[in-house]
């Protein structure tokens, strides 16, 4: 009998999610593909990516994160004045408590392949958000009339894997206007929506979409009904952010930013 000591990865271990984000964006997400999605993203600032998570981590990454939800969820119910009063409705957990209990999603946020992709998407080179805050954080809708209301981020690039999504028809889709400008001492969202065009996206569990979130304004529209909606958004930075000095207010109340 041979006996091997060739490691090979363990479902579970760090290096098994590598292998399946690369060998399956390697099958998706190339050549007229990849094409596509670059002139989309030029053009709209907002891309789908349809079918961004390996089948076989799917179900593992709801898990991790239903379960970091049911724990440690914090329902959360506000207007911000900085985003010009839009609600924020919504049950969320913040970055500290997912590095300890989230392998897989950490495992996401700083997987080569993904990075390799997001940057091949957005046309440069993108890096892990230098405020660890906004690496990743969850937010579930969960009652009825729960939304994330128009907002702009803090860094250039958000990343949000789509765990759980109600059918459009229950709400819980993605709009986006390009092309608009988050001034936080006078944010005027409906100047936002009278001066450029609002672009609707439903998605299903798996799919991810990569946004320019400092300039598209984007919401979540409002569930109705006996559903919910869960979702990762991963934060990166363009070359750019690295030089500014970027504030972190609205991830601060609504995610808890470092912790304490
Ligand atoms: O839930 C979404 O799809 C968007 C989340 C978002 O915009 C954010 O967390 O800043
Ligand atoms: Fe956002």
């Amino acid at each position: 009998m041979t006996v091997t000591t060739q490691a090979i990865p363990e479902p579970g271990t760090a290096s098994e999610p590598e292998r399946l984000f690369a060998e399956h964006f390697a099958a998706r997400f190339t050549g007229e593909a990849l094409a596509g999605l670059q002139e989309k993203f030029r053009s709209e600032h907002i891309v789908p990516l349809r079918g961004f998570c390996p089948p076989e981590l799917l179900a593992p990454l709801q898990d991790e994160a239903a379960g970091i939800m049911d724990e440690h969820g914090v329902d959360r119910k506000f207007s911000f004045d900085i985003t010009d009063g839009t609600p924020r409705q919504m049950t969320t957990v913040g970055q500290p408590v997912i590095k300890e209990h989230g392998p897989l999603i950490h495992a996401t946020y700083f997987s080569p392949a993904v990075k390799d992709l997001l940057s091949r998407v957005v046309g440069e080179e993108v890096h892990t958000c230098p405020y660890a805050g906004e690496h990743y954080v969850i937010s579930r809708l969960g009652k009825s009339g729960d939304t994330h209301g128009w907002h702009w981020d803090d860094y250039t690039y958000g990343f949000i894997l789509v765990l759980r999504a109600p059918d459009y028809r229950d709400g819980g889709f993605v709009q986006a206007v390009p092309h608009t400008s988050w001034d936080k001492e006078n944010p005027d969202v409906h100047g936002a929506l009278l001066k450029s065009q609002v672009r609707s996206y439903a998605f299903e569990a798996g799919d991810a979409y990569v946004v320019k979130t400092d300039t598209t304004m984007h919401r979540v529209y409002p569930i109705r009904g006996e559903t919910s909606r869960t979702i990762v958004n991963m934060t990166w930075a363009s070359g750019a952010d690295l030089q500014r000095e970027i504030t972190h207010e609205t991830n601060d109340v609504l995610f808890g930013g470092v912790g304490v």
